[in-house]
Formats: C-alpha cells, sequence, structure tokens
C-alpha cells in the first residue's frame, strides 16, 4: 500500500464551479486522488493522494492554472 498524505493547493485563476470542474476532473483523469474538497473563497483544493505534491501540481497545470502548495 502505498503511502498517502493530505495536501492543500491554491490554484488560479479559481473563480467558480467551473473551474472546480475542471480542476476536478484533471484530477480524477490522474487518479489516486481522494476526498477532493475546494474551497472558492480561499482558491484552494484539499486532497489525499498517493501521489506527489509536484504530480498533482503538474495535473493542474495541464487545465492552465497554476497550482502552488500550501
Ligand atoms: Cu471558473
Amino acid at each position: 500500500m502505498s503511502e498517502t498524505n493530505t495536501y492543500t493547493f491554491e490554484v488560479n485563476p479559481m473563480t467558480c464551479s467551473g473551474c472546480t470542474k475542471s480542476v476536478e476532473k484533471a484530477l480524477n483523469n490522474l487518479g489516486g486522488v481522494d476526498n477532493i474538497s475546494f474551497n472558492l473563497e480561499n482558491k484552494t483544493v484539499v486532497l489525499t493522494t498517493e501521489k506527489t505534491s509536484q504530480e498533482i501540481i503538474d495535473a493542474i497545470g495541464k487545465t492552465g492554472k497554476t497550482a502552488e502548495l500550501k
């Protein structure tokens, strides 16, 4: 079993439910990501994953957004 970690990322731009949907889709396509929870006010996403934080940043980057580990 792989080690899982919980990370918080700030994502920009993230202004509406369309943004969260595209990020969520990218994370689901990546796989190995659970408990995805968005906060639009803080522009953050919290998730649990066996991936590295860099893999998450790269996956979110493919949506044209930037992700920064908090
Ligand atoms: Cu949006």
